[in-house]
């Protein structure tokens, strides 16, 4: 089958690597790329429409004129910037997925996927190897809007028939494009600041220890839970997803590894509520059995090849 695919917030972090993986698994034409910024390196070298997520007219538009089988919706507020902005947040995060959710019922859109998080979890859920089915009680409105999208996920597939798919990302870590608003994004400006400084003030404690995931396993896992069979996936809420997991003291060492004088300092702030309420770790053994999951990177791994990429990003000058 001809698979025609719309990436809604392909300028960020995830949309930028998940929609050049795209094109080039489906051909470069084959995937629209849509934001409201304007794309960058890689990116800028496929179809690409103006798109505010909030615009359901031209959602419409866009469905009628290019006619996805799939539609891949990342465009959200992260966890600490929707702290900030509450209301924008939640209308950002829950009205989008609304309009698409609607959209892709009546247009008979295949697939689509949803990104949940970690976030959706709260202070209440067992903080070690996290179930898959478990108390979520989430305490800012980024987890509120993940919890909620799950559950509407879950009601357009039993009620609509809406084949969704999701995962439950954990903190990522990329080179390619800088996150933006996040709680977990400390444990990528580390990179640059060592590098640059040789010094890092990181906003969360030393002994904090989060679920992190590095960007080329992420694209991997997502790709493959939307290739899996349908009759394969038992969850329709979001699949608990895991990589490694550490502490900013444990990333520190990881990186003192390669430059010996790295030095490191904690300044936590409001940030610290957030990460003190998610998970340390996550049991992801639904994902494993039901469609093949399984991480390629370690901490180690990771970290020599963000120093490696980010070294060479800075020789010349492209970020
Ligand atoms: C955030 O920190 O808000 C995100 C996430 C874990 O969903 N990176």
């Amino acid at each position: 089958m001809k698979e025609k695919i719309i990436v809604t917030g392909a300028c960020g972090q995830i949309g930028s690597e998940l929609t050049v993986a795209l094109r080039e698994q489906w051909g470069n034409e084959a995937v629209i790329a849509t934001d409201v910024k304007t794309p960058e390196g890689e990116l800028a070298d496929g179809p690409f429409a103006h798109f505010d997520v909030l615009d359901r007219d031209r959602l419409g538009a866009l469905i009628q004129q290019h006619k996805p089988t799939q539609v891949y919706h990342l465009a959200a507020m992260l966890s600490a910037t929707a702290e900030k902005y509450p209301l924008k947040g939640w209308q950002l995060n829950m009205d989008s997925l609304l309009y698409l959710l609607e959209a892709a019922v009546e247009a008979n859109i295949r697939k689509v996927f949803f990104p949940s998080s970690i976030g959706a979890f709260g202070s209440h859920t067992p903080k070690d190897q996290t179930p898959q089915y478990t108390t979520m009680d989430p305490s800012t409105v980024y987890g509120i809007s993940k919890l909620a999208g799950e559950g509407w996920c879950q009601y357009y597939f039993e009620k609509r028939g809406l084949d969704i798919r999701s995962v439950r990302y954990p903190g990522l870590i990329s080179y390619k494009t800088l996150p933006g608003g996040g709680t977990t994004d400390y444990a990528i400006d580390i990179f640059y600041q060592a590098l640059q400084k040789g010094n890092y003030t990181s906003f969360l404690s030393a002994d904090t220890p989060l679920p992190m995931m590095y960007m080329p396993d992420a694209i991997k896992g997502t790709l493959q839970l939307m290739e899996a069979p349908a009759d394969q996936l038992t969850v329709r809420t979001s699949y608990n997803f895991a990589g490694f997991t550490f502490t900013p003291d444990q990333l520190a060492q990881a990186i003192q590894q390669h430059i010996p004088s790295f030095t490191i300092q904690y300044e936590p702030d409001y940030r610290q509520a957030i990460a003190d309420s998610w998970p340390s770790s996550i049991d992801d053994s639904f994902a494993r059995k039901e469609w093949g999951w399984q991480p390629g990177y370690s901490l180690e791994d990771m970290v020599a090849d963000m120093l490696k990429n980010i070294r060479a990003k800075t020789a010349t000058n492209t970020y």
